[in-house]
């Protein structure tokens, strides 16, 4: 049967929306057993998706105007959100895309801060300045030693100079609000920078030299594939207006690399005893398209500019279900929260819903800097694994430990 011969009633059809937007809401979250690695752990339900949204953000519930109750603005996806835990709650800031493919900023909250996230009646209204925008999205918040909570987001245009008929080529800037309590949001000028385009960039929580610290990507003419530099920085003596001086790059991309193709940094950083904790994202290409994960590094209290730490390979990829997607074979972040020790890691899967990923800070310190880095080739990769299987050998020889399998110190060949 194509549709209904005997439509469901009005009265009916709704509660059932509401009942099961509310048991979609109230759904209690585990963690997926299947998943180990020690470092951190992941939970069996997305924290988000575009169905989490409220029922009267995509349906007209009145049955003058809408008597079939038919879904009027559809919600396509709940993704990269800015995060941050404040009075004893979670709060996200999710890239919440409409079906008309536009995205727009929402909040939302929960107590426990891996499941029963629930939005905020209303999407947020972030003011327009004299460039309107096409499109903004993924919004990194920073709450800063100044007393404000900014949030820092990535805003689109159609580019001016574009040709005839290219319908594609967009101009990225980054735009800045900030509030005090999350409902009132006070815009800014967008940030400017030396370079013609920005994406992905994330404020820093202190001052440094008294100036306003930024992690930038510069970027050339071009919002494509390969036009990033790598993870730059910069400083601004105001942030109304926020105008920075030169980048430097501080986190290069590298031939053969998780981050070959371009990289960006994702929440602001933690700040740690032994160094500013990052948890960025790396792209690479292959035969399927780009490749988004996630990687650490930790950059020196005193000098963030410095990387102190880079474990190799990347901390967090695709998993399972989260390969796929409307842009497959992506992991995204640029939120996380803490509560005292513990560590709240919201990370999107191909653009398509928000997860969270558990940890603590002495787990994520210990990976950041006993993890080896990437040795950069086959050779020295084998070198290094095989460094790793004589010291564990030889310490369960010495200590009669099950390494799970007749190795050859048992059993010559
Ligand atoms: O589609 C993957 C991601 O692509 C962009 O990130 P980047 O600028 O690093 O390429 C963003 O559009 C991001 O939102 C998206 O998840």
């Amino acid at each position: 049967m194509l549709h209904p011969s005997t439509p469901i009633p009005f009265e009916l059809r709704l509660r059932n929306l509401v009942a099961r937007h509310e048991s979609l809401t109230t759904r209690a979250n585990e963690i997926d057993e299947r998943w180990e690695n020690g470092i951190f752990a992941r939970y069996r339900h997305p924290v988000l998706t575009n169905e989490h949204s409220p029922v009267y953000w995509r349906y007209d519930l009145n049955p003058a105007t809408n008597p079939r109750l038919l879904e009027r603005l559809g919600m396509n996806a709940a993704m990269n959100s800015g995060a941050i835990h404040l009075d004893g709650k979670f709060f996200l800031v999710p890239r919440m895309e409409g079906l008309d493919r536009k995205s727009f900023f929402a909040l939302a909250e929960s107590p426990t801060g891996i499941d029963n996230f629930r939005f905020h009646d209303h999407p947020i209204l972030i003011p327009e300045n004299d460039n309107p925008a096409t499109n903004m999205y993924d919004m990194r918040l920073t709450q800063h030693e100044d007393g404000w909570i900014y949030g820092v987001f990535c805003v689109e245009r159609k580019d001016r100079n574009a040709k005839p008929g290219d319908l594609s080529s967009a101009e990225a800037q980054c735009g800045i609000v900030r509030t005090k309590d999350l409902a009132r949001w006070e815009r800014l000028p967008d940030f400017q920078s030396p370079s013609p385009q920005q994406r992905n960039v994330v404020l820093h929580p202190e001052f440094i030299g008294g100036k306003y610290a930024w992690y930038t990507r510069p970027q050339d003419g071009f919002i494509d594939a390969g036009s990033g530099g790598g993870i730059g920085w910069a400083l601004s003596d105001s942030i109304n207006p926020a105008v920075c001086g030169p980048e430097s790059i501080i986190d290069h991309r590298i031939y053969h690399t998780i981050k070959e193709v371009k990289n960006g940094a994702g929440a602001p950083p933690v700040k740690t005893d032994r160094g500013w904790l990052h948890i960025a994202h790396g792209v690479r290409g292959c035969a399927a398209g780009l490749r988004y994960v996630l990687y650490c590094f930790v950059t020196d209290l005193a000098d963030p500019s410095k990387v102190i730490a880079a474990p190799g390979g990347h901390f967090l990829a695709p998993f399972d279900a989260e390969r796929v997607g409307d842009v497959s074979n992506v992991a995204f972040s640029n939120g996380l929260a803490v509560r005292g020790e513990e560590i709240f890691l919201y990370y999107a899967s191909s653009d398509t819903r928000l997860h969270v990923a558990t940890s603590d800070l002495p787990t994520l310190l210990d990976y950041a800097f006993n993890t080896p880095p990437d040795a950069l080739c086959s050779y020295d990769c084998v070198v290094q694994r095989r460094a790793l299987i004589d010291r564990n050998l030889a310490h369960a020889k010495e200590t009669g430990l099950d390494v799970g399998q007749e190795s050859t110190w048992k059993k010559p060949l």
